[in-house]
């Protein structure tokens, strides 16, 4: 018997579609359905592995030798499909490149790198949310959740302001491009030259503010650690990871308070709780659902094989709400303690600009919980029909003094 428990299985075959409309606009079921299928399981359509266990999704974050990033962290295995953009230095790279990579940007995002940006995002945040008050309502998702990274982050790295909106058209390029080529890639893909051109354009040394956290990427060039056009990947690396996540985030937030009224309150209270509410609406509205790694050898996760060269889906959302992991994943409970949430995932990869998304969400929190009596959504909102983010496309609301 023991010899039979300790022996590896195949894993089950499922029929889910994380990519489906279906799935995507009624995610916590199909959460559900995915997690109670295995720990392990082969998605039929995709002929891909898949887990949305706490455990498991843990362990292969933490596991990297055995799940690589190099082939990409999307769908497409990049040893047999081509990329199609130059990979990113950091997210589509693995030891010893990474951690070299890694560190220069993490240099760049310094505790007192991140201190001396403070007031002025505090200076912004006031701004945008005394403006919002003013209107009877509004459009979270233009007017909040882009405007303020387009603005304030934008600002940080030191990008030029003519053409920011690319940046939000280069996230989605970049996050829908992560999924298999349904429809949502086509669309996101629909004018790269364009978006990409301007993106390249703006990492360029000569195009960066001298003030700003991009140029000192160039230092590493300077010191012959990076070439040139190393450095204006690396510059890249800010522009497709800050954008589209923290817009996605500030408007899930709105979402989870304006649904969640007796939490708003709570805040308001004790705006303290800024940074703690943050980790909660990363982990019940996580703006970064799923993604990928592939094996480098033969594995076996909770008893299951899984053969060398295969990607593996990682469902961060359904680990968000693992009830395996979680008392009552299901409840917006922003004094709940969320330590270990996979929100940012985790791991040699877990996000290196989390400082600065707690920073800009927290600017904001406090500036709304300092001002803002109810949230109120007052039209049909629109889910965003997307990849791997999860976000609205419209989210009409008004903010009351
Ligand atoms: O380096 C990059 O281009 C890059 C792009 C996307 C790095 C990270 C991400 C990313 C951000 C991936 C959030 C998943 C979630």
């Amino acid at each position: 018997m023991a010899e039979a428990d300790a022996a590896t299985s195949a894993a089950p075959v499922s029929g889910l579609d994380p990519f489906s409309d279906e799935y995507i606009l009624d995610s916590y079921p199909q959460h559900a359905q995915l997690r109670d299928a295995g720990p392990v399981v082969l998605l039929e359509k995709y002929q891909v592995y898949a887990t949305g266990r706490y455990a498991q999704v843990r362990a292969v974050l933490e596991d990297a030798a055995t799940y690589c990033s190099g082939a990409g962290v999307g769908i497409d295995n990049y040893h047999k499909v081509p990329p199609w953009r130059p990979p990113s230095m950091v997210l589509e790279t693995d030891p010893p490149e990474h951690t070299r990579n890694r560190a220069v940007i993490s240099r760049t995002l310094s505790p007192a790198a991140l201190r001396a940006l403070r007031a002025g995002f505090e200076e912004e945040a006031a701004m945008m949310v005394d403006s919002l008050l003013a209107r009877d309502s509004f459009d979270a998702v233009k007017d909040m959740g882009e405007a303020f990274p387009l603005k304030v982050f934008a600002n940080a790295i030191g990008i030029p302001k003519e053409g920011r909106h690319h940046l939000v058209a280069y996230g989605n390029m970049v996050f829908n491009g992560m999924g298999p080529h349904n429809k949502l890639y086509d669309q996101a893909m629909a004018n790269p030259d364009e978006v990409s051109g301007w993106v390249w354009e703006a990492c360029q040394r000569r195009n960066l503010t001298p003030d700003g956290l991009g140029i000192r990427i160039f230092d590493a060039v300077d010191s012959g650690i990076l070439t040139d056009e190393e450095g204006a990947r690396l510059v890249r690396s800010f522009l497709s990871a800050g954008t589209d996540t923290t817009a996605a985030a500030i408007v899930n937030a709105l979402y989870c308070f304006a649904t969640n009224p007796g939490q708003w309150q709570a805040l308001r209270e004790r705006p303290d709780l800024a940074r703690a509410a943050f980790e909660e609406i990363l982990r019940f509205e996580s703006p970064f659902q799923t993604f990928f790694r592939t094996t480098t050898r033969d594995a076996e996760l909770a008893g299951v094989r899984i053969p060398a060269g295969e990607k593996v889906m990682l469902s961060l959302g359904a680990a968000n709400r693992d009830p395996r992991q979680w008392s009552d994943p299901d409840r917006f409970d922003i004094t709940r303690t969320t330590t270990g949430h996979v929100g940012f995932g985790g791991g040699i990869h877990g996000c290196v600009g989390q400082m600065m998304a707690r920073l800009e969400l927290e600017v904001i929190l406090r500036a709304m919980a300092a001002r803002v009596s109810t949230i109120e959504i007052t039209g049909e909102p629109r889910r965003m029909l997307h990849n791997t983010l999860r976000g609205m496309e419209y989210l009409p609301v008004r903010l009351r003094a």
